[in-house]
């Protein structure tokens, strides 16, 4: 009898350890294009479209590969709606005799699979997820004991384990781990910013694109400007164009914003990674051999790598040691409700329209986009986390819970106290003035803080750290901060509080 190998839509990489311990002669691999996971979230447009097609393609692959694929489509007249609805369809159709499935992604879906083998009274192999870096156990043994779990030391174990950027003598290359200081410039607009390479819709894609634009035409976003790869072909594509064009620039300019330019120097390639188009560890490989063929500069590698090798495998982290309880933590006890401008666009401050809008038009805002304007002005305004985590996890097309919820909540909001940060990520819009120049054509002015068209940021700023201030004084980082506040006479903390109070009912 035939193993059933269920492969889901962010495992689409032909090495997933469910298909390494198949045999594709005699096992059938069950992929499912499934309701509940097209709607528990409303997602963007776009990035609904890039994992059905995606999933059309790698189905292909492996068909073309030898391997017998039950594929169900989202518009299949027996479809279920659930990946457990699917696998009990397909235990009948196959008559298997275990289930071989990798890890899941997210927790909510793990634990639908580890329910199967009592369910369905059938063996399941669930193997691991070889794909990330570090394992979840080597993950808990470097955060075991430890009081802090700060990224940068979780991020040397990791250069240390793979030897990337390290020099012979087991030193990181340049003397230095972290090159941050370097990559903190604003950016001139000039013809010489790298295009983004876009991909046409291919008969697969735009099939896709016309199902998804009339079946969830109410969700966020638009479809027009769709021109992700789908293929891992394509991906590779996409990165040697980042590799050739964009990555020796990307260090420096990693923090700037352009009003009108929404990928600046960015590889674009987190959902390729996050899907399974290109694998984590093999491009921070041939971002380091760039580098040492003297294409790139050091800061740029490091940079870059420290985002992959470092971020994306220490937010994984904890996400599976704080889950599941993390996704309900609000530690600054934020209530209010998110803005109705996160979803329409329509607001006169400039930074947010410009984010909000290419979220809608391309599914992607950059880091810095994510985390010191949507994110920065939904802590200061107080939006309750969960809302946050939710809009976040709807309306980008990289957007999984394992890797934006520990960005969202616990990076962006603080709703977990501190365990990501060591501070609250907020600003006042002289932040935002340094790093775009978005404030120059805006309708509120940046400098000024209580007046009637005085920048939010500003007044919503000090009334953050006004009310938090039993919290947060204690704490080191946030001390030259209090003590500013407390210098600032009554009349302008009433006057900086009076003008947040009219913000927060102006937007309510
Ligand atoms: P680049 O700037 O080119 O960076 C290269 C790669 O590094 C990315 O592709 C990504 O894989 C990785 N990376 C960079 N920063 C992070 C990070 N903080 N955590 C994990 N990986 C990182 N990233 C997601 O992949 N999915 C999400 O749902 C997501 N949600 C986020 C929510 C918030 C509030 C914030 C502040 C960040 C979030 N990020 C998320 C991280 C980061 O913003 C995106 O990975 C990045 O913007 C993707 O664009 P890029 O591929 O052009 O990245
Ligand atoms: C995000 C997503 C969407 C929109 N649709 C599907 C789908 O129809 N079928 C599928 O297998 N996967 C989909 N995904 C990705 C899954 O949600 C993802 O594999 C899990 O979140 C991983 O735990
Ligand atoms: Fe944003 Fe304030 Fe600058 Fe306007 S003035 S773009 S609201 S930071």
């Amino acid at each position: 009898r035939p193993s059933l190998v269920v492969i889901l839509g962010d495992q689409l990489s032909p090495g997933m350890t469910s298909l390494s311990s198949a045999d594709k002669h005699r096992d059938v691999v069950l992929m499912c294009e499934v309701e509940e996971e097209t709607s528990y979230v409303g997602h963007h447009k776009q990035k609904i479209a890039f994992i059905l097609s995606a999933m059309r393609h790698f189905a292909g692959e492996l068909e073309e590969a030898g391997w017998t694929v039950d594929y169900i489509r989202l518009d299949d007249k027996a479809n279920s709606g659930s990946f457990t609805g699917e696998v009990e369809r397909a235990i009948k159709r196959h008559e298997p005799d275990r289930i071989v499935i990798t890890d899941a992604g997210e927790y909510r879906v793990q634990e639908m699979v580890d329910g199967w083998s009592q369910t369905f009274e059938i063996d399941v192999d669930c193997l691991p997820d070889k794909r990330f870096i570090c394992s979840k156990s080597e993950f808990e043994d470097w955060a075991e004991g430890r009081k802090s779990l700060r990224m940068e030391y979780f991020y040397r174990e990791m250069r240390k384990k793979t030897g990337l950027l390290m020099t012979q003598a087991d030193k990181p290359a340049g003397g230095e781990w972290n090159y941050d200081k370097e990559n903190r410039k604003p950016a001139g607009d000039d013809l010489f910013l790298p295009k983004r390479q876009r991909f046409e819709p291919d008969r697969i894609t735009a099939e896709v694109i016309e199902m998804v634009g009339e079946k969830f035409a109410n969700n966020f976003g638009t479809l027009e400007e769709f021109g992700w790869a789908v293929t891992r072909q394509d991906a590779e594509k996409a990165f040697e164009h980042f590799l050739g064009a964009a990555a020796g620039d990307f260090g420096t300019y990693q923090d700037a914003m352009l009003e009108g330019q929404p990928f600046l120097w960015h590889s674009l390639i987190s959902p390729y990674l996050n899907v399974g188009l290109l694998d984590p560890l093999d491009v921070c490989r041939q971002v380091a051999e760039a580098y040492e063929d003297g294409k790139i500069p050091l800061n740029s590698a490091e940079g870059f790598i420290r985002q992959i090798l470092g971020w994306r495998e220490y937010v994984r982290g904890i996400y599976w040691r704080e889950m599941p309880d993390y996704r309900e933590r609000n530690a600054m006890r934020a209530q209010r409700d998110l803005p109705w401008f996160y979803w329409s666009g329509e607001t006169d401050m400039a930074c947010l329209k410009a984010a909000i809008g290419q979220t809608r038009d391309h599914a992607y805002a950059h880091h810095i986009q994510r985390l010191m304007i949507t994110g920065t002005f939904a802590l200061i305004y107080g939006v309750e986390p969960r809302q946050v985590h939710e809009w976040y996890l709807a309306v980008y097309i990289d957007a999984f819970e394992w890797v934006e919820l520990p960005n969202t909540l616990g990076m962006s909001q603080f709703g977990d106290g501190g365990i990501l940060g060591s501070k609250p990520y907020a600003a006042s819009g002289a932040y935002i003035d340094r790093m775009s120049n978005y404030c120059d054509n805006c309708a509120y002015d940046v400098k000024k803080r209580t007046e009637d068209d005085a920048c939010p940021f500003n007044s919503l700023y000090w009334d953050f750290v006004a009310r938090h201030e039993k919290t947060l004084k204690g704490n080191p980082r946030m001390g030259r901060i209090y003590s500013n506040w407390e210098r600032m006479d009554e009349e302008t903390q009433k006057a900086l509080r009076k003008r947040a109070k009219e913000v927060i009912e102006g937007m309510g």
